[in-house]
C-alpha cells in the first residue's frame, strides 16, 4: 500500500502521523511531476489533491475518511480512536473543526491574489476558529487527554501551518497562554508529531531552496 503524499501537505501530514504511530507498512511516495496538470493523476484523486491512498481495492482520498479507514484496516495496529464513545464524537468533532474552519481561511490567506477585504475577514475566520477549538481541547497534553488520537494527527499540523501563516502575516493567531497554544507545544512532544513537523519544516525550508 502507498501513500502520496507531500511533506508540506497538512492534509497529507495528519496521515503520515497516523501511519508512524500505527506503525503500517505503507510507502510515502510523492506526487507525480505535472500532477496539478495530470489527468492520470485525476483518476487517483479525483479532486486533483494530495494526500491519496493507493490500496489494491483502489484510490482513497480526502485524509480524514483515510484516517478512519487505517483504523479499521488495520485493527491490530494501536487505535487512534478513543474507547468512549462521547470522546470518539469529540475526536471526530475536531478533525471536522480543522477542515470546516481552521484550514479554509489559510488557504484564502495563502492565495496569491486575495485582496485586502478577503484577507481581513479570513484573518476573522481564523480568530474565531482558534477561539472556538480552545474550548474543545483538553488542556492536556492531546488534545483528548493523555493518547495521541485522529484529533491530534489532524490539529497538531493545521497549528503549525497556523504559526506558519502567522508569521508570514506578520500577526499573532494564537493567544499566548491559551489552551491552544499550550496545546501546540505539548503535542510535539510525541515523536511521531515531532517526526510530521520535523518533516513539514524541511519541506518548507525546501520550498524557499527551489523557489
Ligand atoms: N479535503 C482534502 C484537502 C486536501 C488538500 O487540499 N490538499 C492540498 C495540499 S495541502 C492540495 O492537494 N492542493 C492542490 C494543489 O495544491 O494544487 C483532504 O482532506 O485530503
Amino acid at each position: 500500500m502507498d501513500l502520496i503524499s507531500l511533506p508540506v501537505s497538512p492534509f497529507a501530514a495528519r496521515v503520515r502521523i497516523a501511519i508512524y504511530a500505527k506503525g503500517l507498512p505503507i510507502d510515502l511516495i510523492p506526487p507525480p511531476a505535472d500532477w496539478r496538470e495530470s489527468r492520470g493523476f485525476r483518476d487517483l484523486s479525483p479532486t486533483g489533491r494530495v494526500p491519496v491512498l493507493l490500496d489494491a481495492r483502489g484510490p482513497i482520498w480526502e485524509s480524514a475518511v483515510v484516517l478512519e479507514y487505517l483504523e479499521e484496516r488495520f485493527p491490530d495496529a494501536p487505535s487512534l480512536m478513543p474507547v468512549d464513545v462521547f470522546d470518539r464524537a469529540m475526536a471526530r468533532l475536531i478533525v471536522r473543526h480543522v477542515d470546516l474552519y481552521l484550514m479554509p481561511p489559510m488557504v484564502v490567506l495563502a492565495e496569491p491574489r486575495t485582496d485586502a477585504a478577503r484577507s481581513r475577514r479570513a484573518v476573522e475566520e481564523l480568530v474565531d476558529a482558534v477561539t472556538m477549538l480552545d474550548g474543545l481541547l483538553s488542556g492536556e497534553r492531546y488534545a483528548l487527554g493523555e493518547r495521541l488520537t485522529i484529533a491530534d494527527c489532524a490539529l497538531a499540523p493545521a497549528l503549525f501551518a497556523l504559526q506558519v501563516t502567522a508569521e508570514r502575516i506578520g500577526m499573532d493567531l494564537v493567544e499566548p497562554a491559551s489552551v491552544t497554544d499550550g496545546y501546540a507545544r505539548s503535542s510535539r512532544s510525541d515523536p511521531h508529531v515531532a517526526r510530521v513537523i520535523a518533516e513539514m519544516e524541511e519541506g518548507l525550508r525546501h520550498l524557499v531552496r527551489v523557489g
